[in-house]
């Protein structure tokens, strides 16, 4: 593997792909389908489904390659213990996290909803963080595992663009991590926030990362 420049916005970004490492974004069985924490927010579900090809293809990409691949799911232990109640006492209390739903317990760990959807299943050899907020950092040893690899730069993927994809963008940002987000490869329940998510990112020069396309990636890897 060697350095590439990628198109992206605002400007091409030079990737080694030695010390890049994939980031896919709690692409659980409970924010893309029906019955899990997506749906109990009031949410249509089905707006997510367009990350999961493009998510399949740079994860296929990045194997093929060697790259590091890390996979997030958003989740919290059975007793609660570690969900704020500020979290959780939103909205209808039989809807709520912890509340008994269609794919087990909503956004509870172990339960069959809290599951990454079977498309994108991780390899035994793959980390799996386990996150209690909408950051990968944050309550995670996501920056250890990164930091002992000698990573430097970040492919980003997953949902919902503007929420846990973007906390955790800006949380890397901050950690020095360069970030070039698949915007194809993100989804929203809101395809307005979607793309002012994108624009966000890459505006200012650049603010928070970069912003480019599974395709353009899966060129340079090629
Ligand atoms: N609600 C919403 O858009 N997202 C989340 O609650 N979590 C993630 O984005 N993973």
């Amino acid at each position: 593997m060697s350095r590439s420049e990628i198109p992206a916005q605002p400007f091409p970004l030079s990737v080694d792909f030695a010390r890049t490492a994939l980031v896919i974004i709690d692409m659980q069985r409970d924010f893309l389908e029906p019955g899990g924490f997506g749906a109990a927010l009031g949410n249509d579900v089905s707006l997510l489904a367009a990350a999961v090809g493009p998510c399949q293809a740079i994860l296929a990409g990045a194997r093929e390659a060697g790259m590091l691949v890390i996979h997030t799911r958003e989740g919290h232990r059975p007793d609660l213990s570690d969900a704020p109640p500020a979290k959780v006492l939103r909205g209808d209390p039989k809807q709520r996290i912890g509340a008994a739903g269609p794919m087990g317990r909503i956004l509870i760990r172990g339960e069959p909803g809290h599951d990454i959807v079977p498309a994108l299943a991780p390899l035994a050899d793959e980390p799996v963080i386990d996150k209690p907020g909408k950051g990968a950092f944050y309550q995670t040893d996501l920056d250890l595992m990164l930091r002992n690899r000698g990573i430097e730069t970040l492919l980003v993927t997953g949902v919902t663009t503007e929420v846990c994809v973007h906390t955790t963008v800006r949380e890397a940002n901050d950690r020095g991590y360069r970030c070039l987000v698949l915007g194809d490869a993100c989804a929203s329940y809101f395809p307005e926030f979607h793309e002012v998510g994108l624009a966000m990112i890459a505006a200012q020069g650049g603010i928070f990362g970069w912003v480019s396309t599974t395709g353009e990636v899966l060129a340079a890897l090629s």
